[in-house]
């Protein structure tokens, strides 16, 4: 694996998942990256990508320095061409590039403007990055997908699930500000490389780019489409074709038990965090099916198996 961006880079996600599952076992794996540096800068607030990429690189026995953008770095110009006599003192040439001379590997969270759709689904700011840095990537979330998430999903639906096949079901939930579709796109992205039974519900409105929609079988009745299910996994997301919008907060859409009834005794599962009471209930978060917390644990098993494959393959 020479970077992380996508699922694109992983190109066998059945291997990725049982190197993760070992590294689980026995993660000291302190060797292999004693002699390099991994460089963690965030443009937004993280807690479990922040500190289970910086457990990872520990594990690796890499030095790890971490950066947020938003509060302690520059203001980053990422526009080409411009007269630089605002508020954005450096550009993320020179920050890129300067970041790819003190680490030998960057995972960077560039996030979603929200507001241009174009930009955000051509992963302007992502891209820009890695053309400047010199070194290899892991995508720690950007504009359209989070796939050290989404692996991390599926490495908890392969330690959870009881038949081969799973019903997994993805279900838009409300939420009272407009966040990225990434964690939805990912997702959706990444079971249609496995072969679980996926369904997709959502109010209309609320449609996922058919580029990562895919194949999958949308369901706009929720209650039909959580019959049978194994795995509910919530998440809200803006619109994507009304870009960045919320539509509605229809609490009708929230993941309570009553719901949780339909399924096959589902797990519930988020990549937090969580609005309690607006997503789900405090009766399915708290309650035994919850396997938010070991989702969460798992993240820092993925990042491993990234961050071991590119040291393995590259450094
Ligand atoms: C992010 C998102 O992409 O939805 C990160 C998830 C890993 N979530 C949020 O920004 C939640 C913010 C909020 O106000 O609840």
């Amino acid at each position: 694996m020479q970077s992380f961006l996508s699922v694109n880079d992983a190109d066998n996600i059945p291997q990725l998942i049982d190197l993760a599952r070992s590294i689980k076992k026995n993660p000291l794996q302190k060797n292999l990256g004693g002699h390099l540096t991994l460089g963690l800068i965030f443009m937004n607030p993280s807690l479990r990508t922040r500190l289970s990429t910086q457990k990872a690189g520990h594990n690796l026995g890499m030095n790890v320095m971490v950066m947020n953008f938003s509060g302690e770095g520059w203001a980053l110009e990422t526009e080409d061409g411009v007269v630089m006599n605002g508020d954005k003192p450096e550009h993320i040439k020179e920050a890129a590039a300067v970041i790819g001379q003190y680490c030998d590997i960057i995972g960077i969270r560039s996030f979603a403007t929200l507001s241009d759709r174009q930009k955000d689904y051509d992963e302007f700011v992502l891209k820009k990055f890695v053309q400047y840095a010199g070194v290899p990537v892991i995508n720690m979330e950007s504009a359209t997908v989070h796939p050290l998430q989404s692996l991390t999903d599926l490495i908890t639906i392969e330690e959870y699930k009881t038949r081969p096949r799973p019903k997994v079901v993805l279900t838009w939930a409300p939420h009272p500000k407009a966040l990225p579709q990434a964690v939805a796109n990912s997702f959706a992205q990444w079971v249609q490389k496995t072969d679980y039974e996926f369904v997709i519900t959502h109010p209309k409105g609320y449609e996922l780019a058919p580029e990562f929609a895919g194949k999958a079988t949308i369901e706009y009745d929720q209650a039909a489409a959580f019959e049978g299910a194994d795995f509910i996994y919530a998440k809200n997301w803006s619109s994507y074709t009304d870009y960045g919008k919320v539509l509605h907060q229809d609490l009708n859409w929230m993941v309570t038990e009553e719901k949780m009834k339909r399924t096959r005794n589902a797990f519930f599962m988020h990549c937090l965090p969580v609005r309690r009471n607006m997503i789900v209930d405090d009766a399915v978060l708290d309650s035994d099916r919850s396997i938010v917390i070991q989702e969460a644990g798992n993240r820092v098993y993925a990042a491993q198996a990234v961050l071991h494959s590119i040291i393995q393959s590259t450094l």
